[in-house]
């Protein structure tokens, strides 16, 4: 089974768990574009809140009605993806470039699903980079401070991300910096450091937020808690 196909079966198996009334967190990513299809196609009476612009266009084309953030009082439940799953439910997110808004969301839901294919559930976090987002204002400076904290957890400094058509700019107007480290074997004492630099704004590392993970496998979706 391919990737997607694992992708899709993680995204239809959380679309069964929305109900009609429900405030529904939408993803950002190809997997949560799956159960973003899914739950169209399930005509419940919701209000999405999107994590990001693209999300927020699949949804509309889509029909589904979607609040902002500030306009409900909170989330029943989000269903994301992640670019790594790693133990306790620890998660790196962020290679979308939509981690902030993702965070807001996740951090207002009451219940919080992540979904994935099976090669995103790793022993330890640390093979995918991870993106930090920072202003504009100063990014240099704090792409320096970056690399001070990446030099005392032993690692390489953090790059700047580049795409085809130059610098990438989140969706809040942000920079993101990619800390390559092969291993974080201490996600709570990194996100601290990183959160303590001025001019971060957050990081990917989504620490005691995801309940549950719906894993698409071969032999089907596998549940994690
Ligand atoms: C978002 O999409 C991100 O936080 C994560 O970086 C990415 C996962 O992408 P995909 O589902 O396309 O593998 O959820």
């Amino acid at each position: 089974m391919s990737a997607d196909d694992q992708k899709r079966q993680a995204g239809e198996a959380a679309a069964e768990l929305v109900e009609s009334g429900m405030v529904v967190g939408l993803g950002t990513g190809s997997t949560a574009a799956w159960f973003v299809k899914a739950l169209a196609v399930r005509k419940l009476h919701i209000r999405g809140v999107p994590t990001s612009d693209a999300t927020a266009n699949l949804a509309r084309e889509l029909g589904i009605s979607l609040a902002a953030l500030d306009d409900v009082k909170a989330v029943d439940l989000t269903v994301d993806g992640a670019d790594e799953i790693g133990p306790g439910l620890s998660l790196i997110k962020g290679g979308g470039a939509a981690l902030l808004r993702e965070k807001l969301v996740w951090e207002a839901s009451r219940r919080c699903v992540v979904i994935a294919d099976a090669a995103k559930h790793v022993t330890v976090l640390g093979k995918f980079p991870l993106p930090i987002e920072v202003v504009r204002f100063g990014h240099v400076h704090t792409g320096q401070r970056l690399a001070d904290i990446a030099a005392e957890f032993e690692l390489p400094p953090p790059r700047l991300r580049m795409a085809d058509r130059g610098v990438v700019v989140t969706d809040g107007g942000n920079l993101i910096y990619d800390m390559a480290s092969g291993r974080i074997d201490e996600p709570a004492g990194l996100a601290a450091a990183l959160k303590a630099v001025t001019g971060v704004v957050d990081h990917g590392l989504f620490l005691d937020l995801a309940d549950e993970a719906l894993l698409g496998t071969d032999a089907g979706v596998v549940r994690l808690t």
